[in-house]
């Protein structure tokens, strides 16, 4: 990953005992497409050259704490099946401390420079908020030490306003003010610790701001709520130092009926209607737009075109599933897609590719962390490649113009600039005549996307 890079087996930042489950795993190193050693990247070469930039800048891929750590693979009808030796099961600083250690010891061996994290993924919560606040300042010194140690940084971080009994009703749009100061207390004590840990950004994911039935719900007052809390919590980081970005995390149906952030659209809607719009950009997840019944591709377009593209939550949905199955993103129809939109729009700033996803419950051992995240790199930077060769060929960006050159006519232009009237455009029509009717080629076009992204090297 980098010079410096922990050894082999080694003691992280001083720590000792590091589990022999993780300590005994390999470094992940680059093969090439001809290798068939499952435990090494056959795609993803960190330093390779794609448009003028690395393959390591143009994927900035960081790892999350909460499906990585803390996700056992329980489901509603059975245990969690992962292995973790290393985790007592205890909700101690010391268990704590001993994840961050093997949670940094897996990006290590991945070579993964970012990471993400909800406060109580990595700090027990306690029973009242000053616990809360005396672990999260613990554990932010242990993630201090291992980053310095390590050079890993923090991508984002955020607050967990979902789990916890109180936010039954929402933490933000709870109909209880005091739940609503519990919650303000907690995004604060997030954002102190992003700061404090040098974090590019801050999510807000609407967790449980929602609802399940409008017999009880003022769906009016709950949103001008939330505007509020956002509003605190921006003016609180900046008057702190912090420079990164915010972004709201979209989702529909999960954990609520009605999730207020349903998809980019409403997301874009909430900001503008509260004036936070150059405040706050997006971080899309691919299976949140799978359970809009949209795809990633349009998700992206729509917040690029507004300008509010701002991280990406790299997972995949499953089209015959209605809830979040979190995979890793092995699809590379998707993760090319996802990568032309990046290069269109030249990178994402402060963002980056966060893997929201968990390993499937049979897939239990800790290797199969290796595994899963090389899938999911390999399948990114193939997923670059195929974007950059689309771009270099030419063609669907050829087609697309030609498709649109009325539009560069004068009249076209006068419509655009606002010179044109209803009256003008049907004398235009009567002079013109009957359109022919035209192909959009779409097969053709999808001819042209596997020849060129099946080929790319
Ligand atoms: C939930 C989800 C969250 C956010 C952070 O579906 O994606 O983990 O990414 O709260
Ligand atoms: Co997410």
């Amino acid at each position: 990953m980098r010079d410096g890079g922990l050894a082999h087996g080694c003691t992280l930042g001083g720590m000792s005992s590091l589990h022999s489950a993780i300590a005994d795993l390999p470094h992940v190193t680059y093969e090439g497409p001809s290798s068939t050693n499952p435990l090494a990247f056959h795609w993803y070469d960190a330093d390779r050259q794609v448009e003028g930039k690395t393959m390591r800048d143009h994927l900035r891929f960081a790892a999350c704490y909460w499906h990585t750590m803390r996700n056992g693979l329980a489901d509603p009808f059975g245990r969690g099946t992962a292995l973790m030796p290393w985790d007592d099961g205890s909700n101690s600083l010391a268990n704590a401390k001993t994840r961050a250690e093997v949670f940094f010891a897996i990006l290590d061996r991945l070579g993964i420079e970012w990471y993400c994290f909800h406060d109580h993924d990595v700090a027990p919560e306690g029973d009242t908020p000053a616990e809360a606040a005396s672990n999260l300042e613990a554990m932010t010194d242990t993630l201090k030490g291992l980053q310095d140690g390590t050079g890993v940084k923090l991508l984002w971080g955020t607050a967990c306003l979902f789990a916890h009994p109180r936010y039954a009703h929402g933490a933000a749009t709870s109909p209880s003010v005091d739940v609503f100061a519990h919650a303000a207390g907690q995004v604060k004590r997030a954002i102190d610790a992003t700061i404090a840990l040098e974090g590019r950004g801050y999510v807000f994911w609407g967790g449980r701001e929602g609802y399940t039935t409008l017999l009880n719900t003022d769906l009016y007052q709950e949103r001008v709520q939330y505007a509020r809390l956002l509003e605190m919590a921006i003016t609180h980081a900046r008057d702190n130092g912090f420079t990164g970005d915010f972004y709201i995390e979209p989702k529909p149906r999960e954990p609520s009926l009605h999730q207020y952030d349903n998809d980019v659209e409403s997301t874009l809607n909430f900001l503008r209607e509260f004036d936070m719009h150059e405040d706050v950009k997006l971080n899309i997840e691919t299976n949140h737009a799978t359970l809009a019944g949209k795809s990633m591709g349009h998700e992206l377009r729509v917040a690029a075109a507004a300008g509010m593209l701002g991280s990406i939550d790299a997972n995949m949905g499953d089209e015959h599933a209605g809830w979040d199955t979190d995979r890793f993103p092995t699809d590379l129809y998707l993760t090319t897609d996802i990568m032309l939109v990046l290069l269109e729009q030249g990178g994402l700033g402060n963002g980056g590719l966060n893997f929201d996803a968990k390993r499937r419950r049979e897939s239990m051992e800790p290797v199969d962390h290796l595994h899963a995240h090389i899938a999911g790199m390999d399948t990114f930077a193939r997923g670059l490649l195929g974007a950059a060769a689309l771009r270099a060929d030419g063609r669907l960006r050829e087609f697309m113009a030609v498709r649109y050159a009325s539009w560069s006519e004068q009249l076209g232009e006068d419509i655009l600039s606002g010179n044109a009237t209803l009256a003008s455009l049907e004398v235009h029509a009567a002079t013109v005549g009957e359109t022919r009717p035209f192909s959009g080629r779409q097969e053709m076009l999808e001819a042209i996307w596997n020849d060129v992204v099946f080929a790319a090297t």
